[in-house]
């Protein structure tokens, strides 16, 4: 447990009155990133600015296994957050939460019941791309999701995303108090719009006059969202525990680069972010789009091809030169020309997405990065693909990137040992790929995932074919010499 006692002398503590905070923030998603991120910069208002903005942090699965919440309370609701480089490391106290409520502890009734906080002015979520329940492809909420038909027949006892916002938003309304901003945090194009169009389309389907009362009075706005923090590991959290002086299983690690653009749409309030380092604009799509195709679209591509040559993290793939020219070629070559950032570098851009990639001290593994590819693909590859494919123009390294990634939902590596598929349609993909012989037939099954490729992918002969022909290179010369021949011919 975190003891402000205990703690080595270096580690810098909260040093502003914790008590005169107001939660008027409410979280829900207390996970790596979120402790990373968010908090860090109300905790830096909150210390250089006196601001008063403090968190209520909150999960809504009653089945989850994850005790967070529970330790956090354990120590006060302090935690520890290490920042870290090749040459050192900084490790802040974060001390802006000022409660919790947990589904799995205190039952989502205490969830809803703080959402309703008459001064709860900012509802905000980082609960992965999955969280939002919708069509990955489309957008649209998925009506078919076991948490939705949950929340269809159970509204005041809601488990989805979409469905505990309604259940407070209904709340709020009939005792009168002002409606609160829902700003998403991850890592999905016009996040905000996809809030707002779950959250609308589950409604429609319980109240229509609420659905209309949220989309007057709600405002949703998008963000994005940059930091590198991995996982924990257990042995991560030993070693850190050391140095601290006490073991503090809330801890987190990260990488010193932050960047946060909001969307400045907040109907009650806001804190002033952009005094602690976040950018506040009209539009978010542009920068989304840049990151989303760049550094994320880059990660994945590292993540499965990594993955299969047998690099464990990120920074691993960064020691391989044909990696690091494939992954720096995707981004300038096969992203950048489908951005629309006139203002923007995109190859220094590109350059400090390499020299972050290359922080040894960051071990981000690429099995996690891996996770939840059917959530991940459509914003980072396919919609580059569509441009190219509109384009006529080179897009290699992107179908290399969808090869490699069914080669990795085959569920066997190189080496012949299994991979754990993680991803919410992993049955899906599992029957699909024991329903199919390894080769044409194997793309042939996963290109028609309708919910991630869309009607128009898997008709494209252009697409399969390139696809294939990758696919049958990382057969034939497996991941390490594909991407150099790849690159080495680019
Ligand atoms: P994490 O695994 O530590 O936390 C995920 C959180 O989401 C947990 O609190 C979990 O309870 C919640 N969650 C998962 N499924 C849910 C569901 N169906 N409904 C409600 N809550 C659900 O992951 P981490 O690192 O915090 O990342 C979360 C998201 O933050 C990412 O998926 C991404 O969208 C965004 N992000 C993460 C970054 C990172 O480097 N870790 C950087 C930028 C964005
Ligand atoms: C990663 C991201 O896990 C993943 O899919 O690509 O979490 C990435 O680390 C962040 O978006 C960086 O801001």
């Amino acid at each position: 447990m975190l003891s402000v006692e205990t703690l080595a002398s270096a580690v810098h503590l909260p040093d502003y009155p914790r008590e005169q905070l107001r939660p008027r923030m409410l979280h829900i998603g207390f996970g790596a990133f979120h402790r990373a991120h968010q908090a860090v910069c109300a905790d830096r208002l909150a210390r250089e600015q006196q601001s008063d903005w403090g968190y209520i942090e909150c999960g809504i699965n009653p089945h989850s296994s994850s005790r967070l919440l529970d330790d956090l309370r354990g120590q006060d609701h302090l935690y520890s957050v290490t920042e870290m480089t090749d040459g050192g490391e900084t490790t802040r106290v974060i001390g802006v939460i000022c409660a919790t409520a947990d589904a799995r502890t205190d039952g989502i009734e205490a969830v809803i019941e703080a959402m309703s906080q008459p001064q709860i002015a900012i509802v905000s979520m980082t609960v992965t791309e999955k969280g939002y329940c919708h069509h990955p492809a489309s957008g649209q909420l998925n009506l078919e999701h076991p948490l939705i038909q949950h929340d269809l027949a159970h509204p005041e006892a809601p488990q989805s995303l979409p469905g505990v916002i309604l259940a407070a938003v209904k709340r709020r309304r009939e005792r009168g108090l002002p409606p609160f901003s829902v700003m998403s945090c991850d890592n999905m194009p016009e996040n905000g719009q996809v809030t707002r169009r779950v959250v609308v389309q589950l409604a429609e389907q319980q109240d229509i006059g609420l659905a209309d009362y949220i989309r007057q009075h709600l405002t949703f706005p998008s963000t994005m969202v940059d930091r590198i923090v991995p996982a924990m590991t257990p042995e991560a959290l030993e070693t850190l525990g050391e140095k601290l002086g006490c073991f503090d299983p809330v801890a987190v690690q990260c990488e010193p680069f932050f960047q946060w653009v909001i969307e400045d749409n907040f109907v009650n309030g806001r804190p002033a972010w952009e005094r602690a380092g976040a950018e506040l604009v009209q539009d978010v799509v542009p920068f989304e789009e840049m990151k989303l195709r760049m550094l994320n679209g880059s990660h994945s591509f590292l993540a499965y091809l990594g993955y299969l040559a047998g690099y464990q993290h990120i920074s691993d793939c960064m020691g391989d030169e044909y990696f690091l020219r494939a992954a720096r070629t995707l981004m300038l070559e096969e992203q950048a020309p489908t951005l629309n950032t006139p203002h923007v570098d995109l190859t220094a851009y590109a350059d400090s997405l390499i020299a972050r990639y290359q922080n040894r001290a960051i071990k981000h593994r690429t099995g996690q990065i891996a996770s939840d590819g059917t959530q991940k693909l459509p914003q980072r590859w396919l919609a580059s693909i569509r441009w190219h494919l509109a384009h006529n123009s080179r897009f290699d390294l992107l179908a290399l990137g969808v090869a490699g990634w069914i080669r990795y939902v085959g569920g066997v590596d190189e080496q012949g040992a299994a991979i754990t598929l993680n991803d919410p349609l992993k049955e899906t993909l599992a029957q699909r790929v024991s329903d199919s012989a390894d080769g044409e037939a194997r793309i042939a099954a996963l290109l028609s995932l309708q919910k991630v490729f869309g009607d128009d992918l898997p008709a494209n002969p252009q697409f399969s074919a390139r696809v294939l022909h990758f696919y049958q290179l990382l057969l034939q010369l497996g991941a390490k010499e594909t991407v150099k021949r790849v690159i080495t011919s680019y």
